[in-house]
């Protein structure tokens, strides 16, 4: 067993939207955890792995500064985070990006009042642009050349162009609700984002790196699950080739003899992509019977 020393120390989120599917997706690698209420550590008991709950804002400086082998943020506050970090830094890139992950989606927009003249990025030069990116909205305007002023906001993005104090906006977007219950329109997308993993730049003792490299083999397990499902069929052995094209996203299927059938064969195969009921009825089509299609619960790439 390695020592305390040793243990990972990975940051997440401790109550906001990433939370539940950051501990949802630890557990699935394996994690027992033991989590008293409010507490700041939850720690590991099958595994020499330890999560430490904080705000996200907070999680890649704690990864920087080493205080955490890894961390999961939205990969908004992780990219605003490095900009700032390599702005005031000479020691290079303060943090690795490891995985995307398969939650957290949203969008960094900029948005305009609606019914206003404004329309597009071109019509901001000399403007003031309210977001709580300014790095990532000021870097994004200079590979554009064009010259805005960026006012940095703690929250409430939305409310600024009501309250006269920008003439637009750039914030995340979801469903769009927030944006058109504020009379605003949804302009270009600056970034796509998701939950993303992230890691020290230092090198980390061996022990370390074995489990930090079993639980990224895990978490890619996890992820492929997801979409993962397994499917059985009976299928004509002349209509196999046909069969195969119309499985999506599948390795070489399994192909068993059937008890006293000779022109049928059974086939077994994970499709790695979700399967639809037109995958099916097409199967059918094709000649296949007796499909059948279930859920993966682990898978080790
Ligand atoms: O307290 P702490 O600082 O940890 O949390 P936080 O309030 O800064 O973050 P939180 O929990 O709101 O979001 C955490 C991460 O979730 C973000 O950094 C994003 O990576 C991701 N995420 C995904 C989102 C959204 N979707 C989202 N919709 N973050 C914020 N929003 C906002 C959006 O800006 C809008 O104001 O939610 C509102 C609703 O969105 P619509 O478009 O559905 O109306
Ligand atoms: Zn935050």
């Amino acid at each position: 067993m390695i020592d305390k020393q040793n243990r990972i120390k990975i940051a997440i989120q401790k109550s906001g939207r990433l939370t539940d599917l950051s501990l949802d997706l630890l557990q699935r690698c394996g994690l027992k955890y033991t989590r008293g209420k409010d507490q700041l550590i939850a720690f590991g008991e099958n595994m020499p792995i330890d999560i430490l709950l904080v705000r996200d804002d907070d999680i890649p400086a704690l990864v920087r500064d080493d205080v955490c082998d890894l961390g999961i943020a939205g990969l908004n506050v992780v990219e605003e985070k490095r900009l700032r970090f390599l702005n005031s830094s000479t020691t290079g890139e303060p943090f690795e990006i490891v995985r995307q992950l398969d939650y957290g989606q949203c969008k960094l927009c900029f948005a305009y009042p609606e019914g206003g003249k404004l329309g597009s990025i071109e019509d901001l030069r000399g403007l003031r642009i309210a977001t709580t990116y300014p790095w990532i909205v000021a870097d994004f305007l200079r590979t554009r050349s064009i010259e805005a002023e960026v006012i940095e906001f703690s929250g409430a993005v939305e409310i600024a162009p009501g309250m006269g104090r920008a003439e637009a906006i750039c914030d995340l977007v979801s469903t769009g609700t927030t944006l058109r219950a504020n009379n605003l329109r949804e302009g270009e997308t600056l970034m796509k984002s998701q939950a993303t993993l992230i890691r020290t730049p230092l090198e980390v003792p061996d022990e370390k790196a074995d489990w930090m490299a079993r639980l990224l083999q895990r978490i890619d397990g996890v992820m492929q699950v997801r979409e993962s499902k397994y499917i059985m069929m009976h299928a004509p052995k002349s209509a196999l080739a046909e069969i195969r094209k119309l499985l999506p996203g599948s390795e070489a299927p399994t192909i068993l003899p059937l008890d006293s059938l000779d022109d049928k064969v059974a086939v077994h195969v994970v499709c790695r992509e979700n399967v639809f009921w037109e995958t099916l009825e097409n199967l059918k089509a094709a000649g296949a019977s007796s499909l059948l299609v279930m859920p993966v619960e682990k898978m080790l790439p």
